[in-house]
C-alpha cells in the first residue's frame, strides 16, 4: 500500500485537465499527490520536468491508502466509482463539508471571482459556448471561454484573472463531480443517449447533467425536451424551440412571409440568414440568444455574429464538392442524436443520396433511431470500427451496407459508388477512441483522404 500523506490532496488523471488541476493547486500552495490508472501514461518526462518532486503513483487505485487524504479531485475521465475512490462514495471533507471526492470544476467554482455562464447537453455545446463567448466579444465584454471545449477551465483563472464572466462547456462527466456550480446563467440544450458504459442508464445520465441547475440563478431550456427541465422551475428561466413562440419563448415563427428568430412576438433575425445550416443550428442560435441576454449582451451585436459565425471544424463542414459529390465532416457527430441532427440538417432533397461513413466506440447505445431516415435518405451505409457489426445489425434491411475495417477504406467505397447530387457523410455516431486518438484526428484523415484522392478542398 501506498499512503497518501495526512493533508496532501490527490489528483488523479494525468491528461488535459488533471494537468491544469495540477498547475492550479500549486498556484493555490496546496500539496498534492498524483495517481494515473495507467501504467505508463504518457507524458510523464514533461510532468516531472514541469512539477519536479510531486509523487505520481501509476496503476490501480486500490494499492493507495486513502485514509488521510484531505481530498481527491479527479479528471472528467475518470469514474468516481472506480475501484478504490469507490470507498470514498459519500463520505465529506471536513473543512468544506463537500464530497470527498469532487472534479476540477469545484475548484473553479471555489476560485472564480467573476459570474460564471455555463452550457451542457448531449449535442451542441461546443457550439453554443463558442457562439455566446464570441456574442461577447463583439459586445466589448471580457469572457473567457473553456472547459470541456478548449481551454481547461482551471487554466483560464490564470489566463484571464481579470475577466467580466466565464462562458464554460460542462460535459455530464464534469457536472457529476460538481456538489454545486452556482452560476449566473446555465443552459441545457438537449438530452439523447451518450455515454451510457459511464452513467449506466439515461436516467443517471441526466441526473449529472441535472447538476448544472445547483445554485443557478437563471436557466435555458429546450421547450421540446422535458429532459432538460430543472427538477422545480428556477425563478429566472428561457425556453427555446424551433415551433413558433408561446409569450415570452425564444422560438421560429413567421414574419413578412419568411421563417424568422422571434422572442415571444418580437422578430429578431430571418431565419435564413444564420450563417449556420440547418434547423438544429438554428435552435443552437436561440438558446445563445437567450443566454447572452441574460448576460447584458445587446440584440444588434449577437445577431451579427449569427450571421457570420461559419461553424466549428468536424460539424457539418462541408470539406469538398467534387463530381458534384459533397463530401461533409461530421466527426464531432459521436452520438445517435448528433447524427440524426446532422442528416436533418441536410434536407429532405437527399433521399437515396445519402451516403454515411459510421462507426467506432457506440458506448452502449441504441442505434434503432438511426433507421428510418437512413430507409429514407441513404444510398448506402459503409461501416467502420468496433461497432460496425452491432451497427449493421440494426441497419440491415432498411438500406445496402458495406462494412470495413477502417474509414480511409469506406471513403474510398464512397468515391466508388457516388453518384452527382450525393452527400457523402461522416457522421460516426460513435466516440473515435477505438482508432483515432479523438474526432479531431479522425476528421482530419477524412480531410487528408478527400485533398489526396479528389485532388480537392472547398475553403
Ligand atoms: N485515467 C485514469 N483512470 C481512468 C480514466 C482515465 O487514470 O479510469 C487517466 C488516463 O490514463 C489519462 C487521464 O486520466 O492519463 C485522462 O483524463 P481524462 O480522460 O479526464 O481526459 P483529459 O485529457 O483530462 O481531458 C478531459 C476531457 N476528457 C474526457 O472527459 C474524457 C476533455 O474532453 C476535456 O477537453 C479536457 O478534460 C479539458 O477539460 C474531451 C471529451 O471527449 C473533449 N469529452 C467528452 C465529450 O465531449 O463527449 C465528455
Ligand atoms: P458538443 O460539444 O455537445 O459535442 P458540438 O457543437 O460540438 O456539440 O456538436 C456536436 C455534434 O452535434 C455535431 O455533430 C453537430 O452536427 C451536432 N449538433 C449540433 N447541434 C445540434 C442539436 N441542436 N441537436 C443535435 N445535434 C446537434
Amino acid at each position: 500500500m501506498v499512503k497518501v500523506p495526512k493533508g496532501v490532496t490527490l489528483v488523479v488523471g494525468l491528461g488535459i485537465s488533471g494537468r491544469a488541476i495540477c498547475r492550479h493547486l500549486e498556484r493555490q500552495r496546496v500539496a498534492y499527490m498524483v495517481a494515473d490508472t495507467r501504467a505508463v501514461p504518457p507524458g510523464m518526462d514533461d510532468f516531472h520536468a514541469a512539477h519536479p518532486g510531486v509523487a505520481i503513483h501509476c496503476g490501480p487505485l486500490t494499492a493507495l491508502d486513502l485514509s488521510e487524504v484531505e481530498e481527491v479531485v479527479v479528471s472528467p475521465g475518470v469514474d468516481p466509482r472506480t475501484p478504490g475512490l469507490d470507498a470514498l462514495a459519500g463520505r465529506l471533507r471536513q473543512a468544506t463539508g463537500e464530497p470527498l471526492v469532487i472534479g476540477e470544476i469545484a475548484l473553479f467554482v471555489r476560485a472564480a471571482r467573476a459570474p460564471i455562464a455555463a452550457i451542457t447537453g448531449s449535442n451542441a455545446k461546443s457550439t453554443v459556448t463558442t457562439l455566446v463567448g464570441e456574442m461577447a466579444v463583439e459586445a466589448g465584454r471580457r469572457v473567457a471561454v473553456g472547459g470541456n471545449l478548449g481551454t481547461p477551465a482551471l487554466d483560464l483563472l490564470a489566463d484571464e484573472p481579470d475577466a467580466d464572466f466565464y462562458v464554460l462547456e460542462l460535459s455530464s462527466f464534469q457536472l457529476e463531480t460538481t456538489p454545486r456550480l452556482g452560476a449566473e446563467s446555465v443552459a441545457f440544450l438537449n438530452l439523447s443517449e451518450d455515454h451510457l458504459d459511464r452513467h449506466g442508464n439515461m436516467a443517471g445520465y441526466r441526473e449529472a447533467k441535472g447538476a448544472i441547475f445547483r445554485g443557478a440563478r437563471h436557466a435555458v431550456v429546450n421547450a421540446e425536451d422535458p429532459n432538460t427541465w430543472p427538477e422545480a422551475r428556477l425563478p429566472f428561466q428561457d425556453s427555446f424551440t424551433t415551433r413558433a413562440p408561446e409569450a415570452g419563448e425564444w422560438g421560429i415563427g413567421r414574419h413578412r412571409d419568411a421563417d424568422w428568430l422571434m422572442h415571444g412576438d418580437t422578430p429578431l433575425m430571418p431565419a435564413a440568414e444564420v450563417r449556420l445550416a440547418g434547423r438544429h443550428n438554428q435552435a443552437n442560435a436561440l438558446a445563445a440568444l437567450a443566454m447572452g441576454r441574460r448576460l447584458g449582451l445587446p440584440m444588434e451585436s449577437m445577431c451579427r455574429v449569427l450571421r457570420r459565425f461559419p461553424g466549428l471544424p468536424h460539424r457539418g463542414e462541408l470539406v469538398a464538392e467534387v463530381g458534384g459529390v459533397r463530401w461533409i465532416n461530421d466527426s464531432k457527430g459521436t452520438n445517435v442524436g448528433a447524427t440524426l441532427a446532422a442528416i436533418a440538417g441536410l434536407g429532405p432533397t437527399l433521399a437515396g443520396r445519402l451516403i454515411l461513413l459510421a462507426g467506432g466506440v457506440g458506448k452502449g447505445a441504441d442505434f434503432t433511431p438511426l433507421a428510418e431516415p437512413l430507409a429514407r435518405y441513404g444510398r448506402e451505409a459503409i461501416l467502420f470500427g468496433l461497432d460496425a457489426e452491432r451497427l449493421a445489425r440494426t441497419l440491415r434491411g432498411r438500406l445496402p451496407i458495406t462494412e470495413v475495417e477502417e474509414l480511409s477504406q469506406a471513403m474510398a467505397r464512397a468515391a466508388e459508388i457516388a453518384e452527382p447530387g450525393d452527400c457523402v457523410l461522416l457522421s460516426p455516431a460513435c466516440a473515435s477512441l477505438d482508432q483515432f486518438a479523438n474526432y479531431q484526428e479522425r476528421g482530419e484523415v477524412f480531410r487528408r483522404w478527400v485533398r489526396r484522392h479528389l485532388g480537392q478542398e472547398a475553403t
